[in-house]
């Protein structure tokens, strides 16, 4: 059975350019409630944990890099199904590729400043929601 939580970061590209707002809009009107949520900033140590899987990757250096360059919005979300919809809802990971009146296709700049990040399964989905909010990540 589909779990009913995820967790989503608004990047450093989003938030420099003003579009907390409106992207949390969008969530909240394909139904996500927001169970937790905390603007902050990621050290390097931080981000190259959170993205240890892809640490063999060319673009791992460039991906702590950016998104260490400035602050981030995390969330965990709720909705039946979450997992899947959220990344019907936030688009392909190259914005190029997403679809039109995703999250991405109208608020990402590249693969890399790609505005959001969703959990990709439930398990992942409780892993980075412990990384963040600890027990916090309860209510
Ligand atoms: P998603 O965020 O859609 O699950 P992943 O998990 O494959 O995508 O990649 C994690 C993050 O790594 C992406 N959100 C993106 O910022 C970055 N990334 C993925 N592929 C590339 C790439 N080819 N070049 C640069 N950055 C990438």
């Amino acid at each position: 059975m589909a779990g009913n939580r995820t967790f989503t970061m608004i990047k450093p590209d989003a938030v420099s350019n003003g579009h907390i707002g409106a992207i949390l809009q969008r969530m909240n009107a394909a139904g996500f409630r927001i169970v937790s949520m905390e603007l902050t900033r990621l050290s390097v140590a931080e981000a190259s944990e959170f993205y240890a899987i892809h640490k063999e990757r060319p673009f791992f250096g460039e991906l702590v890099s950016f998104m260490t360059s400035g602050p981030i919005v995390a969330a965990v979300l709720e909705k039946d199904n979450a997992v899947e919809d959220f990344r019907t809802l936030i688009g392909s990971t190259d914005p190029k590729q997403a679809d039109a009146g995703t999250i991405r296709a109208d608020f990402a700049d590249s693969i890399e400043a790609n505005a959001v990040h969703g959990s990709d399964s439930d398990e992942n989905a409780a892993i980075e929601g412990q990384f963040f909010f600890g027990r916090r990540a309860q209510h």
